[in-house]
């Protein structure tokens, strides 16, 4: 039976995005089940699939696995020749210390720069907290691309080489960055470009194009 992915929006939906964009870079197989999360019927069904009435939700048979990160362990153990997390015990291990990082902080610049596929590269002033994420982000990429990404055989453009979940991890960052054009490095540009050039980054922005649904409040900022 194929893995059932429950998501929410692809103009706005960050959390959805990360095991999206994985599984589908991966060619992970999976349906799709996509929940208007704005209006009544989309929450309802949130809370029907989801203890936490958030998306995004992995089922694989009858077992569901919710929140982001836990359904990219579930996939780094049912698919362990997949490549979710590095290979290297060091790489996998600051892969996952920069992947609970984006998980749990940046407070400030999500609130600030909501995730928008649909919105025009248009620039928007900083809040000194957002700005000091911005840099924090920043910096966790070029110190892995420079200790990891770099370094790695065979040669790839991510943050560890080869495209995995701290990449997935920190998609949504991207669009931000670019759509709100913050000022970045020249690294961490180049690393925004190599991610938004995936196949499947250009599926998830078509998806968001076409989609009818649209949250006035994140258009307007
Ligand atoms: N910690 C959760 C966050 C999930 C989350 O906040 N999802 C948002 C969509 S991006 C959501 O479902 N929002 C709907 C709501 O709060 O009503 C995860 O990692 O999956």
């Amino acid at each position: 039976m194929a893995l059932q992915l429950v998501t929410g929006n692809k103009a706005y939906s960050s959390w959805s995005l990360r095991p999206w964009i994985l599984m589908t870079h991966k060619h992970i197989p999976f349906e799709e089940t996509l929940i208007n999360i704005y209006d009544g019927k989309g929450k309802r069904a949130m809370r029907r699939h989801s203890p936490t009435g958030k998306v995004p939700v992995l089922y694989d048979g009858q077992l569901r696995i919710w929140e982001s990160l836990a359904i990219m362990e579930y996939l780094h153990e049912r698919y362990p020749a997949k490549g979710i997390w590095p290979k290297n015990a060091a790489a996998r291990a600051h892969a996952r210390a920069i992947a609970n990082e984006m998980h749990s902080g940046f407070q400030a610049l999500r609130q600030h720069c909501p995730t928008n596929f649909v919105r025009d590269v248009r620039k928007r002033e900083l809040t000194e907290a957002a700005a000091a994420d911005a840099a924090r982000i920043d910096a966790i990429w070029s110190e892995a691309r420079k200790a990891f990404g770099e370094k790695a055989r065979p040669k790839g453009a991510f943050l560890f080489g080869d495209f995995c979940a701290a990449d997935a991890m920190y998609a949504p960052v991207v669009n931000r960055l670019h759509v709100y054009d913050v000022k970045v490095s020249k690294t961490a540009r180049a690393y925004m470009d190599a991610l938004r050039a995936l196949p499947a980054w250009a599926a998830w922005h078509e998806d968001a194009a076409r989609e009818k649904w649209r949250n006035a409040t994140y258009d307007a900022i």
